[in-house]
């Protein structure tokens, strides 16, 4: 049998979603609608970040609970960061050099082939333990020039803001103000605004599912994002160029790199990236906004496996949903996993 899937670095991990929502934030941009409007609705306080050629802009220090994490990237090319905190008792710069090198490192300097092409650094197996035990709080990315917004839910600490470490961004820390370990931070769900689905991330028994409502509206809505397993997962969605079954989406995942799709299946090029939500921890709750057309959509989990380091798909993590036009019957998603959540109109 063919061996298709590799262990996956992080950075890998990092790249595929930072690419996903930059496009997506592209497509988004719908005329008079602002990035997050719906989210905004929630009234928590904004932690605002910007991505300049100096690197991430961001205050020293917030008050803990559900903030709206809004990206101002003034770069000319898409650019974002992971919201993370370290294992308890591990020093941050010996956690961020899990992540990666850091900016500036001169790749392959050591090599006897100077000159050449450096090889990828391309980790054998699952990253370090440290990885999975830090906790990881969403982020944020967003498109040349261009806005994006999130709820996310900062408990007292220090944390750090690391973009993908190939980006070249220096990680920054940000202080959350508050008693540690006094309350957990407040659901960011239960503020003013209005839920319209829940997602379940779930890891149990080696199954590795999104657990995805049974019906997707179209049209501007907000998604409370909530992962149950036990290891991180990100979620990144795509929009299919027609529609396809869950086995149709599982012989493209196991496509080598650069391999033509399967007879009457659509190439990779044709799906659309709408973004998603970056890797959060156990029991992280984010909220984000998408504006969905009709259509059929592939949500992926690329975050790797704490057993072999394979990225979460391999186990299964994906899943295809279909958005009708809001008020008609659609049919339901192909998901092998079907949700217990109620799907629509979940209002706090
Ligand atoms: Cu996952």
């Amino acid at each position: 049998m063919r061996r298709v899937w590799a262990p996956v670095s992080v950075v890998a991990v990092l790249a595929v979603l930072l690419v996903g929502q930059l496009t997506a934030a592209a497509q988004d941009a719908t005329p008079g609608a602002e990035p997050g409007s719906l989210l905004r609705a929630f009234g928590y306080p904004e932690l605002r970040v910007m991505i300049t050629e100096g690197g991430i802009q961001a205050p020293d220090e917030v008050q803990g609970g559900p903030l709206l994490l809004v990206l101002e990237n003034n770069l000319d090319a898409e650019a974002g960061f992971s919201i993370i905190q370290p294992p308890a008792g591990m020093a941050v710069a010996d956690f961020l050099a899990i992540l990666g090198p850091p900016p500036g490192a001169e790749a392959g300097a050591a090599s006897p082939e100077a000159g050449a092409t450096p090889p990828a650094a391309e980790p054998e197996g699952p990253p370090p333990p440290a990885f999975f035990e830090a906790t990881w709080t969403g982020g944020a990315f967003a498109p040349p020039g261009g806005e994006s917004a999130v709820i996310i839910s900062l408990t007292p600490g220090e944390w750090i803001l690391a973009g993908p470490p190939e980006a070249g961004i220096a990680p920054v820390m940000l202080t959350v103000s508050g008693a540690e370990g006094a309350t957990p931070a407040a659901s960011p769900g239960a503020g003013a605004g209005t839920v319209n689905a829940r997602v379940e991330f779930y890891d149990e028994d080696g199954t590795f599912q999104f657990r995805l409502p049974e019906r997707v509206e179209a049209g501007p809505q907000v998604w409370e994002t909530t992962n149950t397993g036990t290891q991180p997962h990100e979620m990144f969605i795509l929009r299919a160029p027609r529609p396809l079954t869950v086995d149709e989406v599982r012989q493209l995942l196991e496509l080598p790199p650069d391999a033509p799709p399967p007879p009457g299946l659509p190439g990779v090029e044709e799906f659309i990236p709408l973004g998603g939500v970056a890797p959060i921890s156990q029991d992280q709750t984010v909220l984000a906004e998408f504006a969905f057309e009709p259509g059929t959509y592939v949500a992926v989990c690329f975050m790797p496996d704490r057993e072999t380091g394979m990225p979460h798909a391999a186990k299964g993590m994906y899943t295809v949903f279909t958005v009708g036009a809001a008020g008609e019957d659609v049919p339901p998603p192909a998901s092998p996993v079907a949700s217990p959540v109620a799907a629509e109109g979940v209002h706090h």
